[in-house]
């Protein structure tokens, strides 16, 4: 049982197949797809996220966009917001994945993410660029 249980785990982390010059294919696991979803949208543009206060509500299935309208590449690293959270990532970044969690995004310029997840946990969650001098920062604000 326990081994089912963790390979369900993996799968929803994994989150399509790369291809190179194509980029993600957007997962979708069954038993989602009649959810109420919201989208939000998160520009970034002269290295600043636009908005930078983005509010979600807990039990609400979100798919956060984020384009970025910048010549560089930016990072879009969520600080504790998708600890042991499934997201479904979809667009031409780059995800990168810890041990049970995402970590991050890489998006090219004139790229777009989606990312879609359900918040489970009220409060209020910094998210930042962590590329080298790039001080751009917001926060997500979940309420319940
Ligand atoms: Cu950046």
């Amino acid at each position: 049982m326990k081994r089912i249980k963790r390979a369900g785990v993996l799968v929803a982390l994994v989150c399509g197949t790369w291809s190179p010059g194509i980029g993600f294919g957007e997962f979708v696991p069954a038993g989602t797809l009649d959810q109420e979803e919201i989208a939000v949208t998160v520009r970034i543009e002269s290295r600043r996220f636009i908005p930078h206060v983005v509010n979600l509500r807990t039990g609400q299935q979100v798919r956060l966009i984020l384009k970025n309208e910048d010549v560089e590449l930016h990072a879009f690293v969520p600080a504790n917001l998708l600890v042991r959270t499934n997201v479904q990532v979809s667009g031409n970044g780059a995800p990168q994945f810890g041990k049970d969690e995402f970590h991050r995004v890489l998006i090219p310029s004139g790229g777009q993410v989606e990312l879609v997840f359900t918040s489970k946990v009220e409060g209020s969650f910094p998210f930042f660029c962590d590329l080298p001098g790039h001080i751009m920062n917001g926060t997500i604000v979940v309420d319940g």
